[in-house]
């Protein structure tokens, strides 16, 4: 399953953002280092098409897809040395898909700011440096290890240290690997070769992965100022009032007009995040159930058959597509077929966001 890592200095409301997500009963608390051992809860993605096409499939069940969220310890600076909790938890996200740094920018002195001030461009520096210096050490362990090999004339170890050095020089720019053209999301070796991109693989190093930048704000008018200063941009940014969010999680959309609190962010955030991951989700539709499912951008159309089933891979025959928006307004897959919509696709299609399909396997 897709998963996505929070970070951010202590006490800037990642457990809390985690809460209005995942629903999960953590520990909040107004003082750093609220959190210690990370949490992790499963949020199903929202998709306004998979009711529409239930309706028409009459389907007894519908099941979305989900993603993982990770809260974990905050970050402070100098943690790489030991200071706060140091940054050893980190390897909790090590495995991550995207990384979500949340940002305090909501004024008010009720709240403990570990460096004293609200100050969004600086504490994102202060985060940033500190998962460089995870990964710098991470990439100083694999050099340690193979230097060896590499000077006594092994080619493929000589390779991977000229691409770690590299890695080296990025980070100690100030740089994250994913602000080069190696991370390009979904395509992590862009015009790079191939080792590039199977080492990122191996040490799932953490400044590679897509990001998105969280300020936690009431709006968006209190911060632009300095969102402008934190260098970061183009990488998305959202702003939210996390507590806001977790306060107004139970409500519905008339209640939320009355109470004059803006739509939820929360969907916003998820879509942001499937963009950013470059995914594409396509659907299965029949009288059991609607259900929605996810595969990387530029799949085709047997790795999609492989995410319902890995046997369905294998046994891939071929596809049979409509558009969600049509099988909705046809009505179903009987009538698509007869009026002709419903196309049939080998292995080389590619399948696109919003496909319904139906995959006949050899099984
Ligand atoms: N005013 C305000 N307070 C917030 C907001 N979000 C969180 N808080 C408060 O900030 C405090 C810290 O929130 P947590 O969610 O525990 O923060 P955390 O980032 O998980 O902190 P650590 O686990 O200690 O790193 C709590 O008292 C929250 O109620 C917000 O948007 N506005
Ligand atoms: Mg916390």
């Amino acid at each position: 399953m897709l998963s996505i890592g929070i970070v951010g200095l202590p006490n800037v409301g990642k457990s809390t953002l985690f809460k209005a997500l995942t629903k999960k009963e953590v520990e909040i608390a107004n003082y750093p280092f609220a959190t210690i051992d990370p949490n992790v809860g499963v949020v199903q993605v929202p998709d306004e098409r998979l009711k529409k096409l239930a309706e028409v499939s009459k389907s007894a069940q519908i099941i979305p897809t989900a993603i993982e969220f990770v809260d974990i310890a905050g970050l402070v600076k100098g943690a790489a040395e030991g200071e706060g909790l140091g940054n050893q938890f980190l390897h909790n996200i090590r495995e991550v898909n995207a990384i979500l740094y949340l940002v305090r920018a909501f004024e008010g002195t009720d709240i403990q700011h570990v460096s004293g001030s609200v100050d969004p461009a600086r504490d994102i520096e202060i985060v940033r440096e500190e998962l460089a210096l995870k990964d710098l050490e991470t990439i100083e362990k694999r050099i340690e290890k193979i230097q060896g090999e590499a000077q006594s004339g092994n080619k493929e170890l000589q390779e991977d240290l000229e691409i770690l050095k590299h890695f080296v020089e990025i980070l100690n720019s100030g740089k994250h690997i994913i602000d080069t053209a190696i991370g390009t999301p979904g395509v992590p070796i862009a015009g790079k070769n191939e080792r590039e991109g199977e080492l990122l693989q191996e040490l799932q190093l953490l400044t590679s992965k897509p990001a998105i930048y969280i300020f936690n704000a009431k709006k968006e008018s209190e911060i632009s100022p300095r969102i402008t200063t934190t260098g970061v941009t183009p990488t998305p940014v959202v702003v939210m009032d996390v507590r806001e969010e977790l306060d107004g999680g139970d409500l519905s959309s008339e209640e939320r007009k009355e109470l004059s609190l803006g739509e939820s962010k929360l969907n916003e955030l998820i879509k942001v995040a499937y963009k950013i991951l470059d995914l594409v989700t396509f659907f299965t539709s029949g009288e059991k159930e609607t259900r929605a499912w996810t595969v990387a951008g530029g799949a085709k159309a047997p790795q999609a058959a492989g995410v319902i089933h890995t046997d369905f891979q294998k046994e891939f025959i071929r596809a049979e597509v409509v558009s969600w928006d049509k099988f909705v307004e046809i009505g179903g897959w009987a009538r698509s077929r007869e009026a002709g919509v419903l196309r049939t696709e080998g292995k080389d299609y590619i399948v696109q966001d919003g496909d319904v399909l139906v995959i006949l396997h050899a099984k």
